[in-house]
């Protein structure tokens, strides 16, 4: 790499930020178990503490993103002791997720279950967990649903979808200041006939049906095999409907393994749509970019720091693309021409360069070993160890 590609990668680390999930910290399975972690965080305190330390390591994760019934069990009530806990660490409260599946009347779904006094118990939810980014001065507020059927005939889609855009607008109409709310789409799982937001026309039809400040989400694991996805984002980008992502990996369906660990140029090819768009419209993409993966079998810390310097390696490879010759090769349909602009970029060692950005920037170089070296992990097992954590919920 030159001093110009050097300058860029730095230039470009400078603004690249990534939200972590608490629930990325704690032990979480699957339906076959749960393989428990002497150093899970079971306590807010404790996913403050580990988020902070991937922060002081990397440089690049301010914000830890909160699911409502895991983190603030009682609702408002619980956001002094989150705002002081943030103030302690070092590490402000990011996007809030509402949690609109694990209480027992959602069996036949939230916002689309027939019973009209379980969508009213949805919707305050939702509104509730609005309220409490406010509180907490948080600007996003995440909307996924498990809602769907199982089974051929036993839903009614057409209402079901109705009852989605009155109570979305409702939420919508909640939003204040630079409040939005990001509708996150899923084809499958925990349902496996239909889902009620399967796929990214149905999450952008409901956030334009509710407004201005609704967006779509893309969790890259929410993608039927050979889907597309960076032509989703490329289209989302044009309409200016892409609010952020949730980014993690997968070989089969929603594995949520750690981000590049199975397909990296999927996610180059990502932050190179975006990258290129800004290039082209001479504007910043307002994206949420966010973390989504449960931790079963790595350490957790330590798969949180790994995906943070992953995805600074892909950004910065994306980042390198040279938009004058590309553009000009797909203008002449000169195809070797084009791919190989992308396929430079995305064969370029820039980790050298990540490497001065954080020794610039007062980091270790090497955020994985520092962390290794830390002596944090044999702390948090002597003082955590010993515990049985639930094994019944998600996270
Ligand atoms: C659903 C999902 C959603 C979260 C959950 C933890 O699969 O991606 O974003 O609420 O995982
Ligand atoms: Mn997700």
């Amino acid at each position: 790499m030159n001093g110009r590609q050097t300058e860029r990668v730095m230039q470009r680390l400078d603004s690249f930020r990534i939200e972590l999930p608490s629930w990325g910290f704690s032990n979480t399975g699957t339906r076959f178990g749960k393989y428990l972690q002497p150093a899970a965080a079971l306590t807010i305190e404790e996913k403050f503490s580990d988020a902070a330390q991937v922060h002081r390591l990397t440089g690049a994760c301010p914000t830890l993103a909160l699911h409502v019934l895991w983190d603030l069990p009682n609702g408002a009530a619980d956001v002094a002791q989150i705002a002081t806990l943030a103030a302690r660490h070092g590490v402000a409260p990011g996007s809030i997720n509402p949690n609109l599946f694990e209480d027992q009347r959602y069996k036949f779904g939230s916002f689309g279950n027939p019973d009209a006094s379980v969508r009213q118990h949805a919707l305050q939810h939702a509104r509730d967990s609005v309220d409490i980014a406010r509180r907490l001065t948080s600007r996003d507020v995440v909307l996924w649903f498990a809602d769907g059927s199982n089974y051929p005939g036993t839903a009614n889609i057409r209402r079901r979808k109705a009852w989605f855009e009155e109570h979305l607008a409702a939420v919508h109409g909640d939003l204040t200041g630079d409040q939005r709310m990001l509708v996150e789409y899923k084809p499958f799982e925990p349902a496996f006939y239909h889902t009620d937001i399967a796929d990214w026309g149905m999450a952008l039809s409901f956030a334009r049906a509710a407004g201005p400040r609704a967006r779509v989400l893309v969790d890259t694991g929410h993608h039927y095999q050979s889907q597309n996805i960076e032509q989703i984002v490329a289209w989302l980008l044009a309409g200016e409907m892409l609010g952020g992502f949730h980014f993690n990996d997968r070989r089969y369906a929603d594995d949520d393994l750690t981000l590049g660990s199975i397909d990296p140029f999927q996610v180059f090819r990502i932050f190179h749509e975006i990258l290129f768009f800004e290039w082209e419209s001479g504007t910043r993409a307002d994206i949420a970019y966010m973390i989504d993966q449960s931790h079963n079998l790595k350490g957790k810390i330590e798969a949180m720091i790994q995906t943070v310097m992953r995805a600074q390696e892909l950004y910065a490879k994306a980042a390198l693309v040279d938009y004058d010759r590309l553009a000009s090769a797909q203008a002449r349909c000169q195809l070797v021409e084009a791919e190989s602009v992308l396929q430079d970029a995305f064969s370029s060692d820039v980790r050298p360069a990540i490497a001065e950005w954080r020794r610039t920037h007062g980091l270790p170089p090497d955020p994985l070993a520092a962390f290794n070296e830390s002596g944090y992990l044999e702390r948090i097992t002597a003082d955590r160890g010993g515990r049985t954590s639930a094994t019944s919920s998600y996270a």
